[in-house]
């Protein structure tokens, strides 16, 4: 068939971009035509996001990729858990809060005291995360904006009701709130109900692959597009995607979706959800084509970052990312090791200072100077995955062969390879932007391309991007590490 040519909007907690992805029976093309910088912004106290902005940028991303060339669909994916709210006559309730705000401190074993623990896991199967949606609705019980609401948005599906006036919630981002089955996929009403959440302004589910509708007339004349344009449901939460953009020819492969968060796990066909799983705090998310993504939430590239921004603003002008990636590769190997996944690095703020003081609590040398601190980060995020990977595979009952890392940290070579030195098997990197991937392969089935499966989209990606190879070194004691920060 002739190619299939499409919008994919790929929103990162750091960076937005709209791609133009191109799909032929043996081709696969992404060009990226549009990026922006994204971040929540303080305002009255609280940390929110700039959704109207994010509007503006969708429409300015897609209205470039429709200028240079035929527009067959528009696909959404973004960050997990976020939501707006809609009133009665449909317009947005406030602004969107980011789940790195505070409100939720507290919360979760508020919460948790109605429901147990045990149930909790046993119908939604999440890492028990203080912002999913689920903590955030009861930290907002009350609230005027609550109180009026009609509808729950999550981002990408709200931003999809702005392109076509259609209300719906694509399920693999559903599925990250805390108020649905994971077993019946549908929403835990029962549950929504017992904590208090109003749980009438959960919207009808759909499925990635499902057709949204056609661009309202108005967006149309915005884009300078034909009004049939049709907004296709894609994996709508963006480590969705990206799972389905891993290059994975292997069976039993692990994956690493490295961008603001790590998400560390395996696919699977059924969720995991027994006590040991429930113990060690893996979540169950729903992929694309009824898979299980079955993973722990990493604090992620977020903690460099904001190390780099707090350097900006100090003034270190010589710590950009590349001079401090550049000076950690030559940097001794675990000389500080932290525990990465503290919930004290969640919020913004000064990050260096906060990787010394767990640091110094874990009485560990304190790093001193920028490169000291990459190191400790890139380190202990190693450090990290090794744990989390193994627990995941013994959890799951696999012995995965390759862990796959895609997203912006796949373009960190030295993570690769300590990954690689701390897992002890190889990891296969690329590409960097598998969530645009699997948007455009998602869309594409969807718009008649011969991709019967997921295992068709990943082969054509297997063939169309150059992966990075890195295979384990021994020498190196990560057993010893990883008693320093359990001690
Ligand atoms: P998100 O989608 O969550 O916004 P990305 O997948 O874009 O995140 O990944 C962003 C991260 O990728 C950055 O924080 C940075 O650490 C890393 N990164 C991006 N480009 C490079 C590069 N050239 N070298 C090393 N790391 C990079
Ligand atoms: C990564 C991500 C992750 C969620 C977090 C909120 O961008 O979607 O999977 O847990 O953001």
């Amino acid at each position: 068939g002739s190619p299939v040519r499409v919008a994919a909007v790929d929103l990162g907690a750091t960076s937005g971009r709209v791609m133009a992805g191109r799909v032929g029976p043996r081709s696969l093309h992404l060009e990226e035509l549009h990026r922006f910088p994204n971040g929540g912004v303080r305002a009255n106290g609280s940390l929110f996001w700039d959704v109207l902005g994010i509007h503006r940028e969708v429409l300015n991303g897609v209205r470039e990729v429709a200028r240079t060339g035929p527009l067959h669909g528009i696909g959404i994916d973004s960050w997990a858990v976020d939501y707006g709210l809609l009133d009665r006559d449909g317009n947005l309730l406030g602004n969107p809060y980011s789940h790195r705000d505070s409100r939720t401190d507290g919360v979760p074993a508020r919460v948790l005291e109605k429901v147990g623990a045990a149930d909790l896991y046993a119908t939604t199967g999440l890492q028990n995360l203080p912002f999913n949606t689920i903590y955030q609705l009861a930290a907002a019980q009350g609230t005027a904006a609550l109180e009026s609401a009609e509808q729950l948005l999550l981002l990408p599906d709200l931003l999809a009701y702005w392109l076509t006036g259609k209300i719906g919630a694509e399920r693999t981002n559903a599925s990250t709130t805390g108020l649905y089955d994971v077993t019946t996929r549908e929403w835990a009403v029962d549950l929504a109900k017992r904590v208090g959440v109003p749980w009438a302004i959960l919207p009808p589910l759909r499925d990635a692959g499902d057709v949204i509708g056609p661009v309202l007339g108005e967006v149309a004349e915005q884009l300078g597009v034909d009004a049939g344009v049709p907004v296709v449901a894609v994996g709508s939460h963006d480590t969705a995607s990206a799972i389905v953009g891993v290059p994975a020819t292997e069976d039993d492969f692990a994956y690493i979706s490295s961008g603001t968060w790590s998400l560390v796990g395996l696919e699977l066909e059924k969720p995991v959800l027994s006590e040991a799983a429930r113990l060690a705090d893996f979540t169950n998310e729903g992929g694309v084509d009824g898979t299980v993504r079955f993973l722990k939430n990493v604090m992620g590239l977020w903690v460099l970052s904001e190390c780099l921004r707090t350097w900006s603003d100090q003034r270190i002008r010589e710590a950009s990312l590349a001079a401090v990636l550049e000076g950690a590769v030559d940097a001794p190997a675990l000389r500080t090791v932290v525990d990465i996944n503290d919930p004290r690095l969640l919020p913004p703020g000064d990050m260096p200072s906060r990787i010394q003081q767990l640091a110094e609590e874990a009485g560990e040398p304190i790093p001193r100077t920028p490169v000291a601190i990459a190191r400790t980060v890139i380190d202990s995020l190693a450090l990290a995955y090794r744990k989390h990977l193994r627990t995941a595979a013994e959890l799951a009952g696999r012995s995965p062969s390759v862990v796959h890392i895609v997203g912006g940290g796949s373009q960190n070579h030295l993570l690769c390879q300590l990954t690689a030195d701390a897992v002890g098997i190889p990891v296969l990197a690329g590409p960097s932007e598998a969530a645009a991937l699997g948007n455009v392969l998602v869309q594409a089935r969807t718009l008649g391309a011969p991709l019967k499966d997921l295992g068709a989209m990943r082969d054509l990606v297997r063939r169309t991007h150059e992966l990075h190879r890195f295979e384990p070194r021994p020498g190196t004691d990560w057993d010893a590490a990883e008693a320093r920060i359990t001690r």
